[in-house]
C-alpha cells in the first residue's frame, strides 16, 4: 500500500495518492465528517483553465502601460518567463520612480490557499515592502463591518471571534438559542488554513436546546428548529421589538445593564420613544414575523437560558451594524452575558472555528508562518472601497472618524484573491479596472481577474509544493508535501518574487539567502524554539507528515472573567463595559451608524424580489467552480437560483428553467431551483460562479452583477454584497454558451508579433 502524501486546505486536512495516473483524494482519518468540497481537488487539478505559461495582454504588449478597457475576451501572448520578470520589474521600477510607491495597490486580498509559507498575500506583501512599499488594505470582506464596530461596543473583536462560548457549553447549557441568520451547516467546512477535525456538525446533533432560526431561508439550521421566516434585511426590527417587549414588561435585567454597561437610558428612550415606539406591532409590519409571535419569543428568551447568535452575514449588508449591535444590546437586557450557554455569539455557522475548542495560541504559540515584513507606505483603504479608489483618486471620505483620501493608484498587484469574484457590482468594477496602467496577477487558473489582468503569472497550487498548514484553533499542524508535479511552467508565488526581487536589487533581503524548502525549516524551527510544549525536530514533523497540537479548554464562556470581576477584567471600550451606547460612534457624527442601534429603513426599490447572495455549498467562495462538486450542483451549466413556486408561477418559471436575473446595474443567467424552504418574495442565488460577461449581462450566475457597490456604513465602509434587490424572468430561445470554463485565446509570441 503507497503512503498517502499528507496535506491540507481550507476545507480541512486530507491525504493523496496516485492511482492510474489519476490523484485520489482521501479524507483525513481523525476527521469526524470531512467536507464536500473534497471533491473538486481531483477533477480541478489539472483541469484547462489552468494557467501554463506566463501571459500578456495582447493591446498592453502593443501599446505598453496605459488605462484601457480591459476585455475579459482579449487575446494574450504567451512569453517565456524571463520576459514576463522583465516586464514586471520594468513596469514596477517605472511606477516606483514616477508617481511614487502609493501608486502601487498591493492590497492583494484573498483566501489562496492553506499552506502558511506559500501564503501568496504574504509572500506579496513581503516583496512589495521590500520593493518601496505599496497602498495596502484593511479588514475583510467577510467581517468588515464587525471589525471595525466592535472594538467599540466590546473593546475588541478578537476575542468575540476567537474566544467564542464553546459547543460544549453550549450543548450542556443552553436552553434557547436564537439563531439570527442561523447556523449554516454549509459554511463550517471552511477555516482560514482548515480544521483538521470538523467537529461542529456533531455538536450541533448534540443540540439540547429549542432553536429559533430567524432566517429567510430554512435550510439556514440543519437540524430541527421553529422557522421564523423573517424579511431580509430586518432582524434589527425584530431585535429591537424583543427589547422592547422585554422592557415594557420589566423582564430585562436591571441589575446587569447597571453594573456591566453603559448608555442603556438613551436606547431605552429609543426603544420607547412616544411618537415612534418599537414594539411589536411596529416591527410585525416591518419584518413580516407577527406581533404575537415577537412577544412570545420574548417571553421565552426572558424565562430560559438564552444564547442569541447572529451570523457573519447579517453586517454584510447597507448599515451591516445595527443587526450586530443591537444583538448584544438585546443579549445584554437578558443579563446573561458571561454565563454558561448564555449570552452574545457571532459567526456560528460563518467559519468552521468559531465555537471550536481546539488549540489555543496560549497552548501552542503561534504555529508558523511567514512574516509580511514592513511597509514602508502608510496609505490603505478599507478592503471593500477598491472600486471607488481606482474611480475617484484624490477623492476624501470616512472611516471610523477619520477623514481618508483615495490615492491615485497606477499599478494593480494582486496574488491569491479574485476580485471579480468577491467584489460587488462587478460591471462598474470593470469600469474601475480600466483606470490604472497595469494589472499583474498570480494566479494557478484563469479565473476572471486574471482576464482583466495584463500581465498573468502562472502559479502552482498546493498539491505542487513542499508547504504546511493550521488553521486557528486546528487540532494539527499538517506537513503538505509536494504530491504532484507543476502544472506547465507554473512557478511557486515565492520564485516569482524572487525573480523580481533579484531584478530591483533585492533579493538578499526577500530570500535571506533560503531556498522554499529552508525556509519551512527555518520558520518551523523558531516556533519550536520557543513554543510553550515540546516540539519535535522539523525532519522528524516532515517525516511523520503531521503534528498533533495540544489541546484547548473545552469548556469556555465568552467574557465569562468580564462578568466575574468587571473592575479587574475590563472591557477594552472607553468605560471599560459593554456600550449600548458608544458617545465615541455619536461624536463622529454619522447619519448612518448613530450611536445606538437603530432601524434605518433601506427606502423603496422598484425590483419586487430579495436576492440573497450567500455563500456557496459546492465550493469555497469562487475557488475550484471547475471541480467536479461545483459542476454537478449548475443547470444547464449554470448557478442554481432559489425561488419559491408563488414568485415562479407569477413569472410563468418552471423547475430547471434558465432564468435572467436583474436590477438596474445588470444581469445573469442562471437555473430555476423552485422550494417552499424560502420566504415568498426572496430568491437566493450563491456567489462564486465564474464571471462570465457579454456586456451587462454575466451568462455563468455571478450574482455580484447584480449587488451594489455601497458601504455598510461610513464608519466601517465595509462590505455589503449580501443582499440585492431584483426581479426574475424565464429566459426564452438558447442561452448564450458559457465560456469561462475554457482558457482565453491564447496567441504564441511569435503569432502576435
Ligand atoms: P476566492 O475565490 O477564495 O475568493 O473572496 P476571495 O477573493 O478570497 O479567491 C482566491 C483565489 O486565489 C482563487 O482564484 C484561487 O485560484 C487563488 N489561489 C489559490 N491558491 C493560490 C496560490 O497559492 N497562489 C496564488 N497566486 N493564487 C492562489 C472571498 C470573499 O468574497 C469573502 S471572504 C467574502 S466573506 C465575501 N462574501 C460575499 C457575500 O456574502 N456576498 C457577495 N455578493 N459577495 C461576497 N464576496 C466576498
Amino acid at each position: 500500500m503507497t503512503r498517502l502524501t499528507p496535506t491540507t486546505s481550507h476545507w480541512g486536512a486530507f491525504g493523496v495518492r496516485m492511482s492510474r495516473g489519476e490523484v485520489e483524494v482521501i479524507p483525513h482519518p481523525a476527521d469526524p465528517a470531512p467536507s464536500p468540497l473534497l471533491g473538486n481537488v481531483a477533477s480541478a487539478l489539472r483541469h484547462p483553465t489552468r494557467v501554463a505559461r506566463p501571459a500578456v495582454r495582447r493591446s498592453w504588449l502593443k501599446h505598453g502601460p496605459g488605462p484601457r478597457a480591459r476585455s475579459a475576451g482579449e487575446e494574450f501572448v504567451e512569453v517565456a518567463w524571463d520576459e514576463a520578470l522583465d516586464l514586471v520589474a520594468a513596469e514596477l521600477d517605472r511606477v516606483r520612480r514616477g508617481p511614487g510607491n502609493e501608486a502601487v495597490f498591493g492590497g492583494s486580498y484573498g483566501w489562496a490557499s492553506a499552506g502558511r509559507f506559500h501564503h501568496a498575500q504574504s509572500q506579496l506583501h513581503r516583496f512589495l515592502g521590500l520593493a518601496g512599499g505599496y497602498t495596502s488594505s484593511r479588514n475583510s470582506y467577510s467581517l468588515g463591518t464587525s471589525l471595525v464596530l466592535l472594538p467599540h461596543v466590546v473593546g475588541d473583536s478578537e476575542q468575540v471571534v476567537r474566544r467564542a462560548s464553546t459547543w460544549p457549553t453550549i450543548t450542556e447549557n443552553t436552553e434557547l438559542l436564537v439563531a439570527f441568520g442561523g447556523v449554516p451547516e454549509k459554511n463550517v467546512y471552511v477555516t482560514p488554513g482548515g480544521v483538521t477535525r470538523h467537529v461542529t456538525p456533531g455538536h450541533l446533533k448534540s443540540l439540547r436546546a429549542e432553536v429559533a432560526l430567524i432566517s429567510p431561508l430554512r435550510a439556514d439550521f440543519p437540524l430541527d428548529a421553529r422557522w421564523y421566516p423573517i424579511r431580509p434585511g430586518t432582524d434589527v426590527a425584530l431585535m429591537l421589538a424583543l427589547a422592547h417587549t422585554l422592557v415594557s414588561e420589566g423582564l430585562h435585567d436591571r441589575n446587569f445593564l447597571d453594573r456591566y454597561c453603559t448608555g442603556f437610558g438613551s436606547f431605552e428612550r429609543y426603544l420607547l420613544s412616544q411618537d415612534a415606539p418599537k414594539d411589536a406591532d411596529w416591527a410585525a409590519g416591518v419584518c413580516g414575523i407577527s406581533a404575537d409571535g415577537i412577544r412570545e419569543l420574548a417571553r421565552r428568551m426572558a424565562r430560559s437560558r438564552t444564547l442569541i447568535t447572529v451570523t457573519w452575514s447579517l453586517q454584510r449588508i447597507r448599515y451591516g451594524e445595527q443587526p450586530v449591535w443591537a444583538g448584544i444590546a438585546l443579549a445584554a437586557l437578558l443579563g446573561q452575558i458571561g454565563l454558561p450557554g448564555g449570552g452574545f455569539g457571532h459567526g456560528y455557522g460563518s467559519m468552521g472555528d468559531v465555537g471550536d475548542h481546539g488549540p489555543t495560541a496560549e497552548r501552542t504559540g503561534r504555529v508558523p508562518h511567514l512574516p509580511q515584513g514592513r511597509n514602508p507606505v502608510s496609505t490603505f483603504i478599507p478592503v471593500a472601497r477598491i472600486a471607488d479608489m481606482l474611480l475617484h483618486p484624490g477623492e476624501a471620505y470616512d472611516y471610523n472618524g477619520q477623514t481618508l483620501k483615495y490615492p491615485d493608484i497606477r499599478l494593480v498587484y494582486w496574488a491569491g484573491g479574485n476580485p471579480f469574484h468577491h467584489h460587488q457590482d462587478l460591471n462598474r468594477l470593470r469600469r474601475a479596472f480600466a483606470r490604472p496602467d497595469t494589472i499583474v496577477v498570480h494566479e494557478p487558473y484563469w479565473t476572471a481577474t486574471a482576464r482583466h489582468a495584463d500581465i498573468v503569472l502562472p502559479a502552482t497550487s498546493t498539491l505542487e509544493r513542499d508547504d504546511f498548514g493550521s488553521g486557528r484553533r486546528d487540532t494539527h499542524l499538517i506537513a503538505m508535501r509536494r504530491a504532484v508535479e507543476p502544472y506547465g511552467e507554473a512557478r511557486d508565488d515565492y520564485d516569482i518574487l524572487a525573480g523580481l526581487a533579484a531584478r530591483l536589487g533585492v533579493y538578499d533581503e526577500f530570500t535571506e539567502g533560503r531556498t522554499a524548502r529552508q525556509w519551512l525549516e527555518h520558520l518551523y524551527t523558531a516556533w519550536r524554539e520557543t513554543a510553550p510544549f515540546s516540539v519535535p525536530p522539523f525532519a522528524e514533523f516532515w517525516d511523520e507528515g503531521e503534528l498533533e497540537l495540544p489541546p484547548g479548554p473545552e469548556r469556555e464562556t465568552l467574557f465569562e472573567r468580564f462578568r466575574a470581576d468587571p473592575e479587574a477584567n475590563p472591557l477594552r471600550t472607553p468605560s471599560g463595559g459593554i456600550e449600548i451606547t458608544s458617545a465615541t460612534v455619536a461624536g463622529f457624527g454619522y447619519d448612518d451608524c448613530p450611536g445606538h442601534p437603530v432601524w434605518l429603513d433601506p427606502g423603496p426599490d422598484p425590483h419586487p424580489l430579495f436576492l440573497i447572495a450567500n455563500q456557496p455549498s459546492t465550493r469555497l467562495h469562487s475557488q475550484l467552480d471547475p471541480g467536479a462538486v461545483s459542476q454537478a450542483s449548475k443547470i444547464s451549466e449554470r448557478e442554481p437560483l432559489s425561488m419559491h413556486p408563488s414568485d415562479a408561477s407569477a413569472r410563468g418559471i418552471a423547475d430547471g428553467d434558465v432564468v435572467r436575473v436583474f436590477n438596474d446595474r445588470g444581469a445573469c443567467l442562471s437555473g430555476a431551483v423552485l422550494s417552499e424552504d424560502l420566504r415568498p418574495g426572496v430568491v437566493q442565488l450563491a456567489t462564486g460562479a465564474w464571471y462570465d460577461p457579454l456586456g451587462d449581462l454575466c451568462v455563468h450566475g455571478n450574482p455580484n452583477v447584480l449587488t451594489t457597490d455601497v458601504p455598510s456604513s461610513r464608519l466601517s465602509q465595509g462590505c455589503a454584497g449580501q443582499h440585492a434587490r431584483v426581479d426574475v424572468e424565464r429566459f426564452d430561445g438558447d442561452p448564450p454558451p458559457v465560456t469561462v470554463l475554457a482558457p482565453p485565446r491564447l496567441l504564441s509570441r511569435e503569432v502576435a508579433s
